[in-house]
């Protein structure tokens, strides 16, 4: 009896004893684990902050490239080129982004924000130029204004955070310059059949700015952009004559161009709410990293006038629809 009593304590020590360590090889397995995830969560967020900056590189590697080089910009901007960077070569396409109205021109560059209302006319006159009624064209600009400006005051067809936090997925307005074109599509009106309608003629640069124009490189197509520019004197059909009547070679100065436009009946030649030049006024240049743990573009931009280039030290990654 006390034999087969010590027996069965035994019994129960070793399979207590067994419980114990299962349980914790369990849990060591369950920390190993653990720690691989951790490890590699580390890992792999090291790698695409080490891309961020790889980015950052390739694009000041570009900026120096541009600057030193400004007399091939004309053929870079028409076929890839092959850039130097850390880790090897990067092919880089460059666009000449100028000849789009900046919505932020809208935003003054003061602090708080406050919105220029000359802006706000000339991007009314744009949309209506894109075929918005002048209804809709007012209550998108007043949207974007108050999407913009720092207040709470909602102006005549705008809105302003009682809208947006009224929606199924509540937000509030940014109050401050857009980030990109695509932030319109959180704008109260902006649907996508006006995204559509003005997105090629629309960009987001620097606040309060005025829009930067290429003159040799504006079409047909522009033409809208010149009559919101010019505040409405130079209509839609002269601005397309006067790009058609654009000689070979491109004009030679922004006096040549402004020469070009019929002068009123006071003889003055139109006046244009933009900065004009001859040459390209925005660029952007899109490139991968060689070795990226994911298909990501990026996207840099520079800005250049009178011979100078200069990047606006701040890079993106290329989202849908961009
Ligand atoms: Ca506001």
């Amino acid at each position: 009896m006390t034999n087969s009593a010590s027996r069965s304590e035994r019994g129960t020590v070793l399979i207590t004893t067994l419980f114990i360590v299962m349980a914790m090889a369990v849990a060591a397995v369950a920390a190993t684990d653990a720690l691989e995830r951790s490890l590699a969560t580390t890992k792999r967020s090291e790698r695409l902050t080490e891309q961020v900056w790889m980015a950052r590189s390739a694009a000041a590697g570009i900026e120096v490239m541009l600057q030193s080089r400004k007399d091939m910009l004309p053929t870079w901007l028409k076929e890839p080129v092959n850039v130097p960077i850390l880790t090897g070569n990067t092919q880089v396409e460059l666009r000449d982004t100028s000849n789009c109205f900046n919505l932020n021109s809208i935003a003054l560059n003061t602090t708080p924000a406050d919105t220029d209302q000359n802006a706000i006319a000339v991007y009314e006159k744009l949309l209506a130029a894109l075929g918005t009624t002048e209804t809709d064209a007012e209550r998108l600009a007043n949207s974007l204004a108050d999407w913009i400006d720092v207040d709470s005051t909602s102006r005549s067809g705008g809105a302003e955070d009682p809208v947006y936090v009224n929606r199924p997925v509540p937000s509030h307005t940014a109050n401050k310059p857009l980030l990109s074109v695509l932030d319109l599509r959180a704008v109260d009106g902006y649907g996508p059949d006006v995204l559509q309608r003005i997105s090629d003629r629309t960009c987001a640069g620097d606040a309060g700015t005025a829009s930067a124009i290429n003159i040799n490189a504006l079409t047909r197509s522009d033409a809208p952009l010149l009559f919101a520019l010019g505040n409405g004197a130079v209509s839609i059909e002269t601005g397309q004559s006067v790009i058609d009547s654009r000689p070979v070679g491109g004009w030679l100065s922004v006096e040549e161009f402004l020469a070009s436009f019929p002068k009123d009946a006071e003889g003055a030649a139109p006046v244009f709410f933009a900065s004009f030049g001859t040459t390209p006024r925005a660029i952007e240049a899109r490139f991968s990293l060689p070795d990226s743990i994911a298909p990501v573009t990026y996207i840099a931009q520079f800005r250049a006038s009178d011979g100078e280039i200069w990047s606006l030290k701040s890079i993106r990654r290329s989202l849908d629809n961009d």
